[in-house]
C-alpha cells in the first residue's frame, strides 16, 4: 500500500484526533474497518474515508449496526486479526452489543470506537445521549471513557499513539473506546504519514502442559479448536471427536459419527481421559462424559471469556499441550482408535441412501431397476441430511462454510465426513442473529486477501429460515460497496422446527408451542431477494440441489423447501 502525505495544521481537534489515532491502528497492522454514518463520529468516519482511498484501510459502511457489527466480526473470523468498528453515538452504540456479546464469548478481536457528547452536555437530556462508558457491562476485556481532545495537534498525536498501544496491548476479545467530541466535529486534514505496518504473531502460548499418550484417552474439538486438535489426536493415539465447525474435521482418527458410537456402542463408558480444545456446543454427549465419575478432563483454553467446564469438572486447564514422543504406548493404543473409527465409518456408511453396486451388474432388469430407482431419488423431496451433505460436498479448502444456530448445523456435525473445509459458525453465544453478516464479513476477507488462488473461492452460509429473516437487512449493500460470491442457502420448513426436538413439544398445547416457539412465517423469499438485488434459485427436488450450489459470481439466495 501507498504512504500518504505529511500532516497539516486543522482547526478540529476531532479530526487531528481521529486523523491520528487511525494513522496508528494502520502502523500497527490493523487493516479493516466498519462503520455506519452518524454526526458525532464523522471525524473518525471522514479519517477513515482517506485512509481508504490512499489504499491504507479497507473499509465497509452500513447503515445497521447490527449488521455492522456481525460484519466486522465475520472479518476478524477470517484475517485473524482485530477489526475497528465506528459509530455514532445513542442507540447506534447499542446495535453493536450483540456482535460484541458472540465475539467476547467466542475470543474475536474487535475495537468499537464509539462517539460520544463531552462531559457537559452527558446528563441534562442533550439530544441522542445515553450512558455509554461500560455500555457493554462486563464483555469487553477492556474499556476507555476517552475526554474531547482539545489540545494542540502534539499532544493529540500523543494521546493517541498511547491510547492505541494500550488497546492492542495483549489483545484478545473485545475493546470498546468511547470517545467524546466537541464542535467543530470535523475538518478537512491531511493525512499523516504512515507506512501500513504487519500484524504480529500471536504471543507464545504461557502455560504449555506436557502430555503422555495413554489409554482410554479421546480428544474432542469444539467450535475454532484449529488443526493442533488434529496433531494432538495422532500423537497421543486418541479418538477425535471433532465437531463441524472445529477446523479438526480430519485426518486418520476422525469419528466423524462421535455421538452415535459413544451412545449406542457403548464406547463413551470405556473413556478415562478427555482432552478438550476449542468450544464444544453441539453434543449433549460431550459435557454428559465430562462429568461422568472417573473421567479426568484437560482442557486447552480457548480465546472466548468462559473457560469450558463443565459442571466444574475438568481438572486441568492450559494454553496448549505437547505430547512426548512414546511409540510403544502410541502402537498400543491402535486397536482403542481403530474401534472408534471403524465404527464410526460404519455407522456412516449405512445413513448413506445411494446404493452404487446394482449400476455395475450385466443384468439388464437389475440395471433398469436400478436407473429408476435414481431417477427416482432425483425426483425425491430434499431432506435436513442430503441439504446438509450436498453443502459439505460442494465445498472445498479454498471455499468457505459459515453455518448458522438452526437445525441445519446439527444435522451436519451428525453426517460430515472428514475434510478440511474451514467452517465458521458464531458458537459464542449461538444467536440466529447476524448469520447473513457473519458470512459476508468471511468471503468479504477472503476474497479480498492476499494471493488470488484464495480470491476464487466462494462463501456459503447455510441457515434456517428464521435465521435468514432475522439478518434479512444484511443483504443490503450500499452503492458501491464490495459485493462478495457468496451463497445463502436457506434450508426453509416454515418457522423454528428446532423446538420440535425439544422436550417441550412433547407437553405443550401443539397450537401454543406454534404460536409462541416455532413462529411459523411465509415470507416471500424470491421477492425479498429480488428487493435486495440478489439472483434466486429455488431447489424442489434432489436432483436440483448440486446444479443449485455450482459456484458462479454474485449473490445467490438459494431457497430449499424443507419439511416440517
Ligand atoms: C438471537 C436469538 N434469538 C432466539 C434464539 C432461540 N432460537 C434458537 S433456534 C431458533 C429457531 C431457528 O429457526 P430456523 O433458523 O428456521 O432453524 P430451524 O430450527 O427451523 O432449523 C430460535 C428462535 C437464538 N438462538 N438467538
Ligand atoms: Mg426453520
Amino acid at each position: 500500500m501507498p504512504t500518504s502525505t505529511t500532516a497539516e495544521p486543522s482547526n478540529s481537534p476531532a479530526s487531528a484526533f481521529a486523523t491520528a489515532m487511525l494513522g496508528e491502528f494502520v502502523r500497527s497492522g490493523v487493516t479493516d474497518l466498519v462503520l455506519s454514518p452518524g454526526s458525532r463520529s464523522q471525524a473518525l468516519a471522514l479519517a477513515a474515508a482517506q485512509f481508504e482511498r490512499a489504499g491504507l484501510l479497507r473499509v465497509r459502511v452500513r447503515i445497521d449496526e447490527r449488521s455492522a457489527g456481525f460484519l466486522a466480526l465475520g472479518i476478524a473470523v477470517e484475517t485473524a486479526r482485530p477489526v475497528l468498528l465506528v459509530v455514532t453515538s445513542g442507540t447506534a452504540v447499542a446495535e453493536l452489543h450483540p456482535a460484541v456479546l458472540e465475539a467476547a464469548h467466542s475470543g474475536v478481536p474487535l475495537i468499537v470506537l464509539s462517539a460520544d457528547r463531552p462531559a457537559e452536555l452527558r446528563g441534562i437530556g442533550s439530544n441522542q445521549t445515553t450512558v455509554q462508558p461500560d455500555i457493554f457491562g462486563g464483555a469487553p476485556e477492556k474499556s476507555w471513557d476517552v475526554p474531547a481532545p482539545t489540545a494542540g495537534d502534539a499532544d493529540v498525536e500523543r494521546l493517541a499513539r498511547e491510547l492505541v498501544a494500550e488497546v492492542l496491548g495483549g489483545i484478545r476479545g473485545v475493546r470498546h473506546v468511547n470517545v467524546a467530541f466537541r464542535e467543530p466535529l470535523s475538518s478537512p486534514r491531511r493525512l499523516p504519514d504512515v507506512s501500513p505496518g504487519s500484524w504480529p504473531p500471536p504471543p507464545a502460548p504461557v502455560e504449555v502442559l506436557e502430555l503422555r499418550p495413554e489409554p482410554a484417552t479421546i480428544v474432542v474439538a469444539g467450535t475454532a479448536a484449529g488443526a493442533e486438535a488434529e496433531s494432538a489426536a495422532r500423537a497421543l493415539g486418541a479418538p477425535l471427536l471433532a465437531e463441524v465447525a472445529s477446523g479438526a474435521r480430519f485426518g486418520p482418527n476422525l469419528v466423524a459419527a462421535y455421538r452415535e458410537v459413544m451412545t449406542a456402542g457403548n464406547f463413551g463408558d470405556r473413556v478415562e481421559r478427555v482432552v478438550v480444545f476449542g468450544h464444544p456446543t453441539l453434543s449433549r454427549e460431550v459435557p454428559a462424559l465430562i462429568q461422568r465419575d472417573g473421567v479426568e478432563t484437560i482442557v486447552v483454553r480457548h480465546s472466548g471469556r468462559d473457560d469450558y467446564n463443565p459442571g466444574h469438572r475438568v481438572a486441568r486447564f492450559a494454553d496448549a499441550v505437547t505430547v512426548v514422543d512414546d511409540p510403544a504406548a502410541l502402537e498400543a493404543s491402535r486397536g482403542w482408535v481403530g474401534r472408534w473409527v471403524q465404527t464410526s465409518r460404519a455407522i456412516l456408511e449405512d445413513l448413506d441412501d445411494a446404493a452404487p453396486g446394482a449400476a455395475l451388474t450385466d443384468d439388464y432388469r437389475e440395471r433398469a431397476a436400478f436407473a429408476l430407482t435414481q431417477l427416482e431419488a432425483l425426483r425425491a423431496p430434499v431432506t435436513r441430511r442430503s441439504l446438509a451433505l450436498a453443502v459439505w460436498n460442494a465445498s472445498w479448502p479454498h471455499d468457505r462454510l459459515v453455518l448458522a444456530s438452526s437445525r441445519l448445523i446439527r444435522e451436519l456435525d451428525r453426517v460430515a465426513p472428514g475434510k478440511k473445509i474451514p467452517v465458521h459458525a458464531n458458537r459464542g453465544l449461538a444467536g440466529i442473529d447476524g448469520t447473513i453478516a457473519t458470512g459476508i464479513g468471511v468471503a468479504l476477507a477472503q476474497q479480498s486477501g492476499e494471493g488470488s488462488r484464495e480470491a476464487r473461492g466462494i462463501t456459503r452460509v447455510l441457515l434456517g429460515d428464521l435465521a435468514m429473516l432475522h439478518d434479512a437487512g444484511s443483504l443490503s449493500f450500499g452503492a458501491g460497496e464490495q459485493r462478495p460470491n457468496i451463497q445463502l442457502v436457506v434450508g426453509n420448513d416454515g418457522g423454528g422446527t428446532i423446538f420440535d426436538g425439544l422436550e417441550v413439544a412433547g407437553t405443550a398445547d401443539a397450537e401454543l408451542l406454534d404460536r409462541v416457539l416455532l413462529t411459523p412465517q411465509r415470507v416471500d423469499l424470491e421477492a425479498l431477494a429480488a428487493a435486495y438485488g440478489w439472483e434466486y434459485r429455488r431447489v424442489s427436488n434432489r436432483g436440483e440441489l448440486d446444479p443449485a450450489l455450482t459456484p458462479t459470481p454474485g449473490q445467490v439466495l438459494i431457497e430449499v423447501p424443507l419439511a416440517r
